[in-house]
């Protein structure tokens, strides 16, 4: 009898957690996921997708090696997708060593249980376009050298060179998943897609009068989440380890992102929107676009599969739908 596969995902409450969780259990997998304890329960996306009562939760910081050790003895995991971070690039402003500890050494810590206890388990390591930062060549692949330009960026480089290393050193199925921004309806509020669905669906209801918002020049290589989640898993299944970009090969700006949000709903972006210095970063990656044809070929990944203008309605329906049953109280 085939052996039921069991997967165990850091960082189980976040967008990509819980798209990926959905995935691996219509997979016929065993779930674990780990969450950390805050004073308020943070599990509204497992629930909002229904899948809450078909995981298995267990509590653990990435900051704490015993707890990521409990983690490994209690789900035995024949997989790890690494997803827990503190992921938002202008908080690694604010908070540049705390984001290091977590999104950077945080990773050896749990590569280093890995080794000690379980060396056979597959790991994937959420790796990300913010590493490429400052690069300047068009089209960005495997092979472009790194220029983070954030403490994120950097703490994620770390993440990403010492996978590599424990691959290499130790001959660990070790892989990472360079993923250019991804989105969804269960983005956190504080990403800028998920800023501007958000606001658009109030205004049109009237729940909220303006937008304030920063650069409106960068440029994102955006995709649909749950088209990317996918991917981590192909990864998995490959019969090496090896690291792959994840791309839609389009960009655009925010203020492109910000006009069709609001054309969605009948509104002019223009009549609603404020510039704000306080959302301008310190340094801020003007302009990223993804070379994903290593993917296309060797997963068999469709990067076309959800495109731009279908991404943002899906975002700006999901919230209009979501003012409309709740009202402007709820948090997610
Ligand atoms: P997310 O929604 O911000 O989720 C991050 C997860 O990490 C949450 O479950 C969070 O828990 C958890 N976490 C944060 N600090 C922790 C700590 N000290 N101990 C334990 N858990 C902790 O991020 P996402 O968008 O799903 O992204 C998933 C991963 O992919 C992240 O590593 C991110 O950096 C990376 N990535 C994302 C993108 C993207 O565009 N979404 C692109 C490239 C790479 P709480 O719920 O308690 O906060
Ligand atoms: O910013 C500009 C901002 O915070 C996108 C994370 O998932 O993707 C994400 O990082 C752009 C930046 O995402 C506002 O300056 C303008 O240029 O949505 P964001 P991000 O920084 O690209 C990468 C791949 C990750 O790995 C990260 O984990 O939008 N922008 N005005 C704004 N951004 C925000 N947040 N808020 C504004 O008001």
């Amino acid at each position: 009898m085939r052996k039921i596969k069991s997967a165990l995902i850091t960082g189980i409450t976040g967008q990509d957690g819980t798209y990926l969780s959905k995935f691996l259990l219509e997979k016929g997998y065993k779930v674990f996921g780990t969450y950390r304890r805050i004073s308020s329960p943070n599990f509204w996306r497992l629930e909002h997708l229904g899948i809450k009562d078909k995981i298995k939760l267990i509590p653990c910081d990435l900051l704490d090696e015993g707890s990521l050790a409990t983690a490994l003895k209690i789900s035995d995991p024949d997989e790890i997708y690494n997803l827990a971070a503190q992921s938002f690039v202008d908080a690694s402003f604010s908070e540049p060593i705390a984001t290091a500890q977590i999104t950077g050494l945080s990773v050896l810590r749990l590569l280093e249980v890995i080794r000690l206890l379980k060396p056979k388990i597959r790991f994937y390591q959420a790796s990300t376009s913010e590493m490429f930062g400052g690069v300047k060549k068009g089209s960005l692949n495997e092979n472009t050298p790194f220029y983070p330009k954030s403490p994120y960026g950097v703490a994620k480089l770390f993440a990403h060179w010492i996978t590599l290393n424990y691959r290499e050193s130790y001959n660990l199925f070790a892989c990472s998943g360079i993923l250019f921004n991804h989105e969804s309806p269960l983005r956190g509020q504080e990403f800028v897609t998920r800023k501007i669905t958000s606001a658009a669906a109030k205004i049109k209801l009237g729940l909220a009068k303006e937008l304030r918002l920063g650069n409106l020049d960068a440029k994102r290589d955006w995709g649909y989440a749950p088209d990317y989640c996918e991917c981590m898993y192909l990864m998995l299944q490959k019969k090496s380890p090896e690291d792959f970009v994840i791309a839609s090969g389009e960009n655009h700006t925010v203020r492109e992102f910000v006009q069709k949000a609001f054309a969605c709903l009948g509104l002019d972006y223009r009549d609603y929107v404020k510039i704000d210095k306080s959302f301008f970063r310190p340094s801020d990656v003007p302009s990223l676009l993804g070379d994903s044809k290593k993917a296309q070929k060797e997963l068999n990944w469709n990067p076309r599969k959800t495109s731009f203008d279908q991404l943002i309605k899906i975002m700006v329906e999901a919230d209009l739908e979501r003012y409309q049953q709740k009202g402007p109280g709820i948090i997610f």
